[in-house]
């Protein structure tokens, strides 16, 4: 079964949404994400950069979120949730998935990064990266702008991937989010598998 190292509201959520989605089993297990514990050999020898999530699977070991995302899909999603290689839809799906890691999360972590290591945080760089993820949200709700989802009328997992994204933004930057993209929110945090991901997000804590 997949082992999912997870804490609450980070990365992995995205690839418990996917799981939770295609109906497959998956086992969650809580990490301690304080910085000391991210920093120990134990932490490192699964993750060497001290991020979160990990996974592993039989004898494999994988670091980064939609890398993880993408292995499911591919190993075990048969045909789910992503356009074959072949279809006209392919190269967008790439497009957004990359987008949500690439660049629509970049600012929302470099300021989750910056009000940790700074007290009091630079107001500038915060406001800079705000700007930075508005932008990101306004090409979103462009592209939402005549389809329910990223691709057109099927969901995938670019969907789910800044979906997650979007909590975060609503987080950090603004819980009002423009009109496409907040019709997209509601329709995406409607789904019975986003509801059992909250309730899996919520239950990764150190016992
Ligand atoms: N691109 C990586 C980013 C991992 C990442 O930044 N994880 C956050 C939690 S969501 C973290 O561990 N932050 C701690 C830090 O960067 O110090 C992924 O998608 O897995």
């Amino acid at each position: 079964m997949l082992k999912i190292y997870h804490a609450p509201v980070t990365r992995a959520f995205r690839v418990i949404w996917v799981c939770e989605e295609l109906g497959l089993p998956y086992e969650v297990i809580p990490v301690d994400f304080s910085a000391a514990y991210r920093a120990s050999p134990e932490w490192r020898a699964l993750n060497p950069v001290g991020k979160v999530p990990v996974m592993i699977d039989g004898d494999m070991t994988m670091f980064e979120s939609c890398a993880m995302m993408q292995y499911v899909l591919d190993r075990y999603g048969d045909g789910k949730l992503q356009p074959g290689l072949a279809s006209p839809d392919y190269p967008l799906y790439l497009q957004w998935c990359w987008f949500a890691e690439a660049t629509f999360s970049r600012p929302l972590g470099e300021m989750t990064n910056h009000r940790r290591e700074f007290n009091p945080p630079l107001d500038e760089v915060i406001a800079e990266m705000q700007r930075r993820a508005r932008l990101s949200m306004q090409a979103l709700d462009q592209a939402l702008s005549d389809r329910p989802y990223l691709l057109g009328n099927e969901m995938s997992a670019a969907d789910i991937s800044n979906c997650y994204v979007m909590r975060g933004y609503r987080r950090s930057v603004s819980d009002e989010l423009p009109t496409h993209a907040q019709a997209f929110f509601d329709r995406m945090t409607a789904l019975p598998s986003y509801q059992r991901t909250v309730a899996a997000d919520r239950a990764a804590v150190i016992s």
